[in-house]
């Protein structure tokens, strides 16, 4: 057969664009050392794409394009691993690491070197290349068996679909969810009424093990190799050239490992890190160390579950032991009923701690977490307290399991576990407390953003019935609110001018404040930038709405529902009878750069627990205004916008002279 010249041309091209496309997206991912500007990568990217549409026989298996298979996996595939996946012996102390030193040196001839490397807390992986290309991914599992989770981790952007040799290998490391991809995921997610995580370890484990691969496409996961169990023609004779060889071939290791030559410099590197922990981008557990050199490995051998030459030393962790007195069972807008522990306030990693949130009823099983325990309690992401465990010594013989509610705690309604969700939920649609929750959301600063009504506001509204729904709130008069406790004259008015003017609103704004289930802000400005009125939402299909990118099929879903429900069209009807507006109003994302702001051209860094806003809108915010918002200060760093705990990313601000704004200042200068 002869192949015409185009198709020719096209096949040269697509072997093109898939080297540069994986060589910046090595620069990207794995170095963090990106080259050309992304919009640079998308455009190359959207030309493999058209490429592949004309000729669909060029689509390879490692195409950039092919990362994310937007078929759902029937369950995962149990896999038994080729050699077992074995976990490492712990140290909690340097006599434990004495006492290793010693037995290596027993084993081992001659000099021992010990390389030290970071222990990154997510979760073990196997990556199978052969002939360069990633054919299998599977998890630890019990260390014989694995699960065959290949789809989702051909999505995480730092694995290589196609190593830069040929070569068939099985390497090993860990994949994780960095610190501020937890928090941002988590905000996101509890601003959607979903169930959030307890520590980044959970939600990559979540985010891993889900069934449905674009999930794991969206969430930021990434991954360090730390060894190679079968080497093909790699010549390597120590666990640092092993390493080394990872970098070659284009799979993501972690800088921070060193080699020592005696187990007192070891723990010179041990007290370095843990001094660092906070500061790096993602948790860490201790440090693995190392003997150095394959053949002293082998000399030192394995027992059934653990190699003989290395170790894990576990870092004491920063935990705080305090009491559980209460556990507080709360309505979400969605219906999602969430218990907290209420403990004796404690003092933990810069602030004082007495709630944690226990997520849902199987933690508080599996946990066994009773009213009047002693618990300990950490930051996970180094923000958000956690229960990790009882401590069952000095549980006194009276406590009895919590009882978990089977009754609505606002309105009495029977609770249901949803299909197979770990959440409880309140269906009753006249919940009073998601009716509340609804209004405190509908007015919040990404919603309809009415300046004054704060939650307490709206809670003295709701008990006097003077507001139901989202609608009331148009209704209220100046009568109304000076009902209300500690509202005068001045203040009614400035309230009910910010409700009026509320109703001028651009689309997505009012979206996002009806809370309709999945959509968050983005989603939201996505659906009024396309369809820029609600009427048109409303008419469209769900495969029109699934067709936009950003919008999976899960939000087009619940936005079809939404618009099917008898009840929301009549909120709909009842806020338009009030004059609000429903159509996007905004101008289209790319032309509202406003480089006459303050932060035109800045470099910004935001850091540390933010009160007023949720992080990916303040960035979003400031990159509108021109900012380039990065993660890490530098001396092009212009200005620090520091949260709670900041840590430090705020010494390092002081330390080269960087302006620093706190939360106040910054909402000053926006508000100008
Ligand atoms: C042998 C070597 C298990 C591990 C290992 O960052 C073995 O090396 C292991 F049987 O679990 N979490 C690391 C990490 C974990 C392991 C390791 N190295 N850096 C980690």
């Amino acid at each position: 057969m002869v192949l015409d010249n185009d198709f020719k041309q096209a096949q040269r091209r697509v072997d093109e664009l898939i080297t540069l496309l994986d060589h910046y997206s090595h620069e990207y991912y794995v170095l963090d050392r990106p080259t050309i500007p992304d919009s640079e990568y998308d455009k190359l990217y959207q030309e493999l794409l058209k490429l592949e549409e004309m000729y669909p026989t060029l689509v390879q298996q490692d195409s950039p394009s092919q990362r994310v298979g937007g078929t759902l996996l029937p369950g995962f595939e149990k896999v038994e691993h080729d050699l077992p996946m074995l976990s490492l012996d712990n140290a909690f102390d340097l006599d434990g690491l004495r006492a290793f030193d010693k037995r290596v040196r027993q084993l081992v001839d001659g000099e021992v070197e010990y390389e030290c490397e970071l222990k990154i807390d997510g979760l073990a992986v196997s990556l199978k290349y052969e002939n360069g290309k990633l054919i299998r991914a599977v998890t630890r599992g019990d260390g014989r068996v694995g699960e065959n989770v290949t789809g989702n981790v051909r999505s995480i952007k730092a694995v290589p679909l196609k190593l830069k040799r040929a070569v068939t290998i099985e390497a090993r490391g860990e994949i994780y969810m960095p610190k501020s991809s937890f928090i941002q995921l988590n905000e996101e997610r509890e601003e959607q009424g979903e169930a959030v995580f307890a520590n980044p370890r959970n939600a990559a484990a979540g985010t891993l093990r889900n069934l449905n691969p674009q999930v794991t496409a969206s969430r930021n996961l990434s991954v360090f190799l730390y060894s190679i169990v079968q080497y093909g023609d790699l010549n390597v004779e120590t666990q640092s050239d092993a390493l080394n060889s990872l970098d070659k071939l284009g799979l993501r290791t972690n800088p921070e490992r060193t080699v020592f030559q005696s187990i007192e410099e070891v723990w010179t590197y041990i007290e370095e890190y843990q001094n660092k922990r906070t500061s790096l981008p993602y948790e860490i557990d201790g440090i693995v160390i190392k003997v150095n050199k394959f053949d002293n490995q082998e000399q030192a051998g394995y027992t059934v579950k653990a190699p003989r030459w290395a170790i894990a030393y576990k870092f004491p962790a920063e935990e705080a032991k305090t009491t559980v007195n209460e556990i507080e069972w709360s309505v979400g807008r969605t219906g999602v009923v969430t218990p907290t522990a209420l403990m004796d306030p404690v003092h933990l990693a810069g602030t004082t701690v007495q709630r944690a949130s226990l997520h849902n009823v199987d933690l508080i099983k599996e946990k066994d977490i009773r009213i009047n325990d002693t618990v300990f309690v950490r930051k996970a992401g180094d923000i958000i307290p956690e229960v990790v465990r009882v401590d069952f010594d000095s549980r006194s013989k009276e406590t009895e399991p919590c009882q978990i509610p089977t009754q609505c705690p606002a309105c009495q309604s029977e609770l249901v576990h949803l299909e197979d969700e770990v959440a409880l939920r309140c269906v009753n649609p006249k919940c009073p407390a998601q009716a509340k929750e609804r209004l405190i959301h509908f007015v919040s600063r990404n919603a309809m953003n009415i300046d004054g009504l704060g939650e307490k506001i709206i809670i003295q509204l709701f008990e006097k019935q003077l507001v139901q729904d989202v609608s009331d709130l148009y209704r209220l008069n100046k009568e109304d609110l000076l009902t209300l406790d500690k509202i005068a004259d001045k203040s009614a008015e400035n309230l009910l001018n910010a409700i009026k003017n509320s109703k001028d609103n651009s689309l997505e704004k009012l979206l996002f404040g009806l809370g309709i289930k999945h959509v968050g802000a983005k989603a939201a400005r996505l659906l009024a930038e396309e369809y820029e009125s609600i009427e048109n939402i409303k008419r469209a299909s769900l495969e029109d709405i699934q067709s936009i990118e950003g919008i999976g099929e899960i939000i087009a879903e619940s936005i079809v529902a939404f618009f099917e429900l008898e009840a929301a069209m009549d909120l709909i009807d009842k806020l338009k009878s009030f004059g609000i507006n429903m159509t996007y109003t905004g101008v289209k994302r790319q032309a509202t750069i406003n480089t006459d702001s303050y932060f035109n051209d800045k470099t910004v860094v935001i850091t540390g627990k933010l009160e007023h806003f949720k992080r990916n809108d303040l960035k979003e915010e400031l990159t509108l205004l021109g900012a380039n918002v990065t993660g890490s200060i530098s001396k092009k760093t212009d200005l620090l916008i520091a949260g709670i705990d900041a840590g430090s990313k705020l010494d390092k601000a002081k330390e080269l002279e960087v302006s620093i704004w706190d939360e106040k200042r910054l909402l000053k200068e926006l508000s100008e």
